[in-house]
């Protein structure tokens, strides 16, 4: 059966973005692929995070993962540190990865312009080798991320690339990351040529906002003085986000949604169906994760999740260490 793997990072409340461009397709994969997801919190350390806060983000993941419809018999749920391969792995990787690559990743330009030269920690420059080895320890066919994760799977290609040629093995599989076709890149609603982050969080949609909250949010998202609803991301920023927050929160394209709205010429109108979308999702899931938290599930479904990945990885970490020469005895 091909496998699945995907993570979020407890580096804050998550966001609508979150949600739109991984959290809420992950459930589609369960009843077809071997399906892995998990809680990054090791990646999380790449910038500066209160301990206490970094616990709660991450049993707030599970209980989203398990509101999202994640279901623990069919999806194998962990915490990455729980399972030391995956340190392990980065270990051996990241000697395969190269300065350069690394200095051009994206995420790596903007997080480290944000912060003082000296004081830019080692890890968020190697973050794409870590999340190479949490790809490769499950021989992950396919990875669902957001748009701005896909520049990271396309490094853990090269690398494998490399890896198995220079080795003349296939232990690494090729994976592929799946973007959704509506929504892979969410903007912020006060800068919608932004995109949405929790680490960045004016013009967010948390999903834990009051409702009320979020209804405010959205009315006064910033927009355009034109009157008319239709996609145009580059001259219509604004618009073009609403739009696509309503069709992927309905399950449909962006043409239905434009559709949908087109004898409409007022966007306060507009807003508010947008709002009521918005609100007709969360509000369900909200109670769900509200049901999950005073449930005592979480630590179960850890303990359990960690050894039924551990045992993936650890078979994967044996493979690689053999291939290298570091397996001398049994
Ligand atoms: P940070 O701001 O701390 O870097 P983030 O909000 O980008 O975090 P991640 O943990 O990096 O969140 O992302 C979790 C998943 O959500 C990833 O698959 C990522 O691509 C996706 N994602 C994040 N922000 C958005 C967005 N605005 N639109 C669509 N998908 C998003
Ligand atoms: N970098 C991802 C989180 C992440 C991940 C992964 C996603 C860490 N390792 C492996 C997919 C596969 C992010 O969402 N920022």
């Amino acid at each position: 059966m091909e496998r699945v793997l995907s993570g979020i990072k407890p580096t804050g409340k998550l966001t609508l973005g979150n949600y739109i461009g991984a959290l809420k397709n992950f459930k589609n994969y369960q009843d077809n692929y071997e399906t892995f997801i998990f809680i990054a919190d090791l990646h999380a350390l790449t910038m500066p995070i209160d301990p206490e806060e970094l616990r709660q983000n991450s049993i707030d993941i599970v209980a989203f993962y398990l509101a999202a419809g994640l279901d623990p018999e069919k999806t194998t749920i962990f915490l990455q540190s729980d399972v030391p391969a995956h340190s392990e792995l980065n270990t051996i990787i990241q000697n395969y990865h190269y300065m350069g690559e690394l200095s051009r990743m994206t995420q790596f330009k903007d997080k480290s312009r944000k912060m003082n030269n000296s004081a830019i920690g080692l890890g968020i420059f190697a973050y794409p080798v870590l999340m190479s080895a949490d790809i490769l320890l499950y021989n992950s066919d396919y990875v669902p991320v957001g748009e701005d994760q896909t520049q990271h799977v396309e490094l853990t290609r090269d690398f494998v690339h490399r890896f198995n040629e220079r080795y003349k093995t296939n232990v690494f599989k090729m994976p592929k990351a799946i973007t959704p076709k509506v929504g892979a890149r969410i903007m912020s609603l006060s800068d919608p040529t932004k995109k949405m982050s929790k680490s960045d969080p004016k013009g967010d949609i948390f999903l834990k906002d009051d409702l009320k909250v979020i209804r405010k949010k959205i009315m006064s998202a910033v927009t355009d003085l034109d009157t008319n609803i239709y996609y145009d991301p580059e001259n219509k920023p604004g618009i073009s986000n609403l739009l696509t927050i309503y069709a992927a929160l309905s399950e449909i394209s962006i043409e239905e949604a434009e559709a949908t709205f087109k004898d409409l010429h007022r966007y306060g109108d507009f807003k508010k169906a947008v709002a009521d979308k918005v609100i007709e999702v969360l509000e369900p899931f909200q109670q769900r994760y509200n049901e999950i938290i005073k449930s005592n599930v979480i630590n179960g479904i850890l303990n359990d999740g960690a050894k039924k990945a551990s045992l993936v990885a650890n078979k994967t970490l044996l493979e690689v260490k053999k291939i290298v020469g570091l397996y001398v005895h049994e």
